[in-house]
Formats: structure tokens, C-alpha cells, sequence
């Protein structure tokens, strides 16, 4: 990939809305994205190669349970943070963000929040070290969009108990030590538990031949008659409302994200619709190239002024799940759309791995349809503002 020359844009001065600590956080990330993450990704995408020497990294910029308290190993930061971190990964790549959303918000924050003291003990300092690694399972081959459908199951069996079935799509399984897994009781009832790799009958095979999210890493978590001690269960939530709460901060850290990914378009589209001479001037000069130039940057400010209003709800514990859904749900989609334009900008030159857009715009369609896909927010909206649900 060509050399790093990344210049964020910040059109209507939101630097102006953050603290210090918010600024200095944000640098650190961006600081290390530029000098960790650019000279490998394109490779590791390239190659479908998970690249393992970015973890520790991660866990130096407090990747990995940005909010989560000091006391557990966590950044102890506010949710602001958590986001910038969030746009600052993304902005070098969706499934380096993914790696980080996964152990923060589906995988430290279910234990922190629903898991009890021995169990927070047990695993959330190693999580934020990046000593461990892990992934969620909630999606199965035949409940995606409609995850309350799920058929894994565990029994009962008096002093453990038996987990049986099978999730898909899961980002970090083929790596993952631990797996926070949604599994049906006898009575129907939706529990969380841990699942640790070397486990007698759990098996993490990976899912190949993606043309998206290349450099994150993607399994199947197959379940064959797992024996799992009852400690192992997260004691503190049960019912799709569990599972649900932990999509709420995953999806408000993609929201800020897909930010990164727009700006990192935009910015390259920018340097070089500046540079490229066709018809002896710059292509910058053009009405078409500006019509496309102005409206990202348009999107972009919009986008961000959104997120920061959603980021200052969150820090008071006042954003809703319909509220996140909507940044989520518009970011993604105003994203993928800068990527795809500012692709055309670059002309043939854009189809190449020597510039990221090409990247970010296949990493975006998976963006796009994890975490609820753009259709299920829109429903998730109308609901809000109808109180009637569509999705049945
Ligand atoms: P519904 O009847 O609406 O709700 C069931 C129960 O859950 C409660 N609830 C919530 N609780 C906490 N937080 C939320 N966000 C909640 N949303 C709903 C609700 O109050 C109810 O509670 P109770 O006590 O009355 O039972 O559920 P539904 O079955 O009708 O489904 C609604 C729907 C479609 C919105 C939901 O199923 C949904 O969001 N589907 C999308 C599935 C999804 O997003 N999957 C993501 C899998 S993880 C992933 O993709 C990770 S990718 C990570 C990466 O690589 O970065
Ligand atoms: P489906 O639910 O089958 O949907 C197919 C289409 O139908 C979509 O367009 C959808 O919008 C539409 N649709 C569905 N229901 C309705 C309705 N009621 N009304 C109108 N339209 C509807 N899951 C995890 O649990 N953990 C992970 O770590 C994880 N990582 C992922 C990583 C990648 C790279 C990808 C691609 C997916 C990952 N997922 C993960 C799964 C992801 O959450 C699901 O793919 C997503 O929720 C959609 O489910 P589905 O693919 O089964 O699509």
C-alpha cells in the first residue's frame, strides 16, 4: 500500500467538543494505526491472514475494554473515548475494529456486566492484557436477524451442564481461548455462558473464501455434548434482553467506526483527485469530482455531529437502543456509499491494494449486515417511533 498520509477531517471544528483526554486518546490511536496497523493490513487482507502482532497493540491503546473500570484491567475511559478509539481502528480497518468491538463490548462487557466477581476476576485482566482472546456467539446457521429462534441448548445435568449445538459467522472463533455462547435451558430461557477452548467436543473451524473482512479472522463454534462446569454461567441475566444489551455498546462503537472508514476515503480521494492531471488539470477541478467531494464531506460532518450527541447520552446513561440504531444504521450506510464513490474518483488506481478503499468498501458490506443488518435497524426505528413491530 502507498505510504500513509492520512489527514482527518473535522469541517465544522468538533475537536473543539472533546477534552484533553479525549484528544490524547484519539492521537495515541491514530498514532498507531498509522504505525502498526497501515504497513501490514493490506497484506494480512490480501492474504486472508489474521494479523495476530496487532493484539498487543490494541491492548497498549485500551482497545480492549475502553470503558470497562481500571479495577478489572479496563482503560476506564468514557464512552466518547471508547468511540474515538472505535473510528481511529477503523480508519485503518473494519476487521481490525471488529477484533477490538468483540472482546470489548461482546465479550468483556457480558462478563463485567452479567458475569459475578470471581468470573470478572478470572477473566477480564487477561481479556484487556490481550493475553486472552475471545468471540460471542449468538448467530446460528438458521437464526440471524431473528436470534430469539436459536436452538443450542444446554441441560441440566445437577453439577454441570451439557451444551449441544452449533453458531456461525463469529468473528475471532479460530483464535479465540473463550467464547461468550447464548444457549437455550429446558425452559426455553436464554443464558450466557463461557465456553474455553480444549473443552471435550468444542471445535472452532473457520469460515473461508470471504471477499470481506479479510484480515479478521471468522468461524463456526460447534458444540458436541460440551460439558460445562456451572461456574461457567453468567449468573446475572437471562432472556434475548441479555444478548441484545451487548449488541447496544458493539453497535454504538461501529457507529463511530464506520467514521474511521468513511474518512479514510474520503481524505485519500481528496489527496488524490488533487494530484491526478486529465485533460491538463488537476481532476479535483472538475464539478463532478468537487459534487462528489463535498457531498462526503457533507455526510461525514453529519455523521460526526450524530455520534458525538450519541456518545454524550451514553456518558449520562440516557441513549437508547432505537437511538443507537439509527447512527449505526446511517454511518454504515453513509460509509459505504463515500467508499464506493470515492472509488470512482481514483479511477483504475482505485481497484488496487495500493490504495484502501477498495478494501474499506468489501469490508463495509459485512459492516453493514452484522450487528443487525441496515434493514433490521430501519425496523428497530420504526417500532420506536410506531410502538409497532414489523418483524414478524
Ligand atoms: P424483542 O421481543 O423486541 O425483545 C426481546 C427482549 O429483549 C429486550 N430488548 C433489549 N434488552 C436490552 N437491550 C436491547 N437492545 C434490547 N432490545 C430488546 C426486550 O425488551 C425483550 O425483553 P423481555 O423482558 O420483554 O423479554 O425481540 P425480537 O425477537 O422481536 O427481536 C427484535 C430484533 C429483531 C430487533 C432483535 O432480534 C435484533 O436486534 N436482531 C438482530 C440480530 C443481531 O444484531 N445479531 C448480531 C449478532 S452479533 C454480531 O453480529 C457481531 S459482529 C461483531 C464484529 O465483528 O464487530
Ligand atoms: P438473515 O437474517 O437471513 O437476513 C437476510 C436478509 O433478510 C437481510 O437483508 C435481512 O435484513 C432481511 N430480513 C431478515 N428479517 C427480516 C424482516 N423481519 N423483515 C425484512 N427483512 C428481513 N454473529 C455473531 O453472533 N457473532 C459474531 O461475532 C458475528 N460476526 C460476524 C462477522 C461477519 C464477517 C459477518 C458477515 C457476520 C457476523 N455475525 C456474527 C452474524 C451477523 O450478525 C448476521 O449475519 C446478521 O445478524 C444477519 O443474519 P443472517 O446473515 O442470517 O441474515
Amino acid at each position: 500500500m502507498s505510504q500513509d498520509l492520512f489527514q482527518a477531517p473535522d469541517y465544522y471544528h468538533l475537536d473543539d467538543l472533546l477534552s484533553e483526554e479525549h484528544l490524547l486518546v484519539r492521537d495515541a490511536a491514530r498514532e498507531w494505526v498509522k504505525r502498526a496497523v497501515s504497513p501490514i493490513i493490506e497484506e494480512a487482507a490480501q492474504h486472508a491472514k489474521f494479523p495476530t502482532s496487532i493484539i498487543s497493540g490494541l491492548a497498549e491503546i485500551g482497545a480492549f475494554g475502553p470503558y470497562i473500570p481500571e479495577e478489572y484491567g479496563g482503560a476506564g475511559l468514557d464512552q466518547i473515548s471508547y468511540g474515538l478509539i472505535m473510528q481511529e481502528i477503523e480508519r485503518g480497518d473494519s476487521g481490525v475494529r471488529s477484533t477490538a468491538s468483540v472482546q470489548s463490548s461482546l465479550v468483556m462487557y457480558p462478563i463485567w456486566k452479567y458475569g459475578d466477581e470471581a468470573q470478572k476476576q478470572k477473566y477480564l485482566p487477561k481479556l484487556a492484557s490481550g493475553e486472552l482472546l475471545g468471540c460471542f456467539g449468538l448467530t446460528e446457521p438458521n437464526h440471524g436477524s431473528n436470534p430469539g429462534g436459536m436452538e443450542t441448548k444446554i441441560k441440566d445435568m445437577g453439577d454441570h451442564y451439557v451444551l449441544n449445538g452449533a453458531k456461525m459467522w463469529i468473528s475471532n472463533a479460530p483464535f479465540a481461548d473463550i467464547a461468550v455462547v447464548w444457549a437455550k435451558n429446558e425452559a426455553g430461557r436464554i443464558k450466557g455462558l463461557i465456553v474455553e477452548r480444549g473443552m471435550e467436543g468444542f471445535t472452532t473451524p473457520e469460515t473461508h473464501n470471504k471477499w470481506s473482512l479479510r484480515a479478521s479472522a471468522t468461524g463456526e463454534l460447534i458444540f458436541d455434548n460440551v460439558k460445562i462446569p456451572k461456574e461457567n454461567i453468567l449468573p446475572n441475566k437471562d432472556g434475548l434482553g441479555a444478548p441484545l444489551g451487548c449488541l447496544d455498546s458493539a453497535r454504538y462503537g461501529i457507529a463511530w467506526g464506520a467514521i474511521g472508514a468513511a474518512m479514510d476515503c474520503y481524505d485519500t480521494a481528496l489527496r488524490y483527485s488533487k494530484e491526478r492531471i486529465q485533460f491538463d488539470k488537476p481532476i479535483a477541478g472538475t464539478q463532478l469530482q468537487q459534487k462528489k467531494l463535498a457531498e462526503m464531506i457533507t455526510e461525514i460532518t453529519k455523521a460526526q455531529l450524530l455520534t458525538w450527541r450519541l456518545g454524550v447520552l451514553k456518558n449520562e446513561g440516557r441513549a437508547t437502543t432505537a437511538q443507537i440504531s439509527m447512527a449505526k444504521r446511517n454511518n454504515v450506510d453513509m460509509a459505504l456509499k463515500i467508499a464506493r464513490e470515492a472509488r470512482q474518483v481514483l479511477g483504475a488506481m482505485g481497484i488496487t491494494g495500493e490504495y484502501s478503499i477498495m478494501r474499506h468498501m468489501m469490508n463495509l458490506e459485512s459492516v453493514v449486515t452484522y450487528e443487525g443488518t441496515h434493514d433490521i435497524h430501519l425496523l428497530i426505528t420504526g417500532f420506536d417511533i410506531t410502538g409497532i413491530p414489523a418483524f414478524k
